[in-house]
């Protein structure tokens, strides 16, 4: 069912906390930890709790919890003391997505380039 826990997810995993992350905020809705494989300074993963697989399904079933992952965001940055960020969204394979669970990037700390590659 849609938003239901999913045994092969990785990130339903480290929601349930079956796998170590390294936390930096929670909420009701959303859990933020640090990317494993950092491409900046600062790089935070900001999921939600219920599963969907990319953030447009997340918006269109749960707009709320969608707006929630933006705001955490944003908290995310001024708790990083950011002045600058990206928040990314990788959507399908040919962008580069590898876990098929919505998730924001928050990336900061460095210059960025546009386009990004
Ligand atoms: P994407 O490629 O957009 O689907 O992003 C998935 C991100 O998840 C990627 O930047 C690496 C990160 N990642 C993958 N496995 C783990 C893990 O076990 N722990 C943490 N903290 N991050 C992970």
């Amino acid at each position: 069912m849609a938003g239901e826990p999913q045994d092969d997810c990785l990130f339903c995993k480290i929601v349930g906390g079956h796998i170590p992350a390294t936390i930096v905020r929670e909420t009701e809705t959303t859990v933020a930890f640090r990317d494993i494989n950092p491409q900046a300074p600062t790089h935070i993963l900001v999921i939600p709790k219920v599963h969907h697989p990319d953030a447009a399904s997340l918006a269109a079933a749960e707009p709320g919890i969608a707006a929630d992952i933006l705001r955490e965001a944003g908290q995310v940055a001024e708790g990083e003391k950011l002045d600058s960020y990206r928040i990314v969204f990788n959507t399908g394979t040919g962008a580069g997505q590898t876990v098929w669970h919505a998730h924001a990037h928050v990336l900061g700390g460095r210059g960025m380039e546009w386009p990004p590659g």
